[in-house]
């Protein structure tokens, strides 16, 4: 897998907030102060450092809020990484298709790791927990936005809560 020869893209199941890695991305809401999910035990894990930092994108660049599909990157605080990338995942919609917010996510979040020099880069499956996304459509958008991206990252994970998630993603990236 993957869509240069120097990226390697991996599949994991377990709690994102262990991965030692560069860059943790978390599936976030717009205010940035927390939530539940990934963003939560992001938070618990990750101690004060973060949500300063947060607060202070949301008093300068980010007023009124983190737009979805786009990202933005902060310390990672206590966890064994060195920066959290936060994206905003959009919510499932049946009446209007929002995939390309999705895909966005993916997309703006490997841009911004590449742009810090990250060598590694661990991804939730974003917007398929409180944002209903269908787990199957969110893995093949996933996998498309990761394969056809142009970010330098030689090492991309994936790191699925469960069997189902991670099973999802295998689908999607024998596939895809
Ligand atoms: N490690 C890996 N995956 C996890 C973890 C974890 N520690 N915890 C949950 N998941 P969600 P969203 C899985 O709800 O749908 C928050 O309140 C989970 O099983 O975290 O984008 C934010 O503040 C699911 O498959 O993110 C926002 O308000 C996936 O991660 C909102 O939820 C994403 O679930 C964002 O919703």
């Amino acid at each position: 897998m993957g869509n240069e020869d120097h990226t390697g893209i991996t599949l994991i199941q377990g709690d994102i907030t262990g991965q030692s890695v560069d860059a943790v991305v978390n599936a976030a809401n717009s205010s940035l102060l927390g939530g539940g999910g990934v963003d939560g035990a992001i938070h618990r894990k990750g101690g004060p450092k973060i949500l300063e930092e947060c607060r202070e994108l949301r008093a300068s660049r980010y007023e009124e809020g983190l737009p979805a599909g786009q990202a933005v990157a902060t310390t990672a605080g206590d966890l064994p990484a060195r920066w959290v990338i936060h994206t905003v995942g959009p919510v499932y919609s049946t009446s209007e298709d929002r995939s390309g917010i999705l895909s966005s996510c993916f997309t703006e979040s490997l841009r911004v790791a590449g742009e810090l020099g990250a060598g590694s880069v661990a991804f939730p499956a974003i917007s398929t927990g409180v944002y209903r996304w269908p787990l199957d459509d969110a893995a093949r958008i996933a996998a498309q936005a990761v394969m056809n991206s142009s970010a330098q990252v030689p090492d991309i994970r994936f790191v699925l809560f469960d069997e189902r998630a991670l099973s999802a993603f295998q689908k999607a990236f024998d596939t895809a």
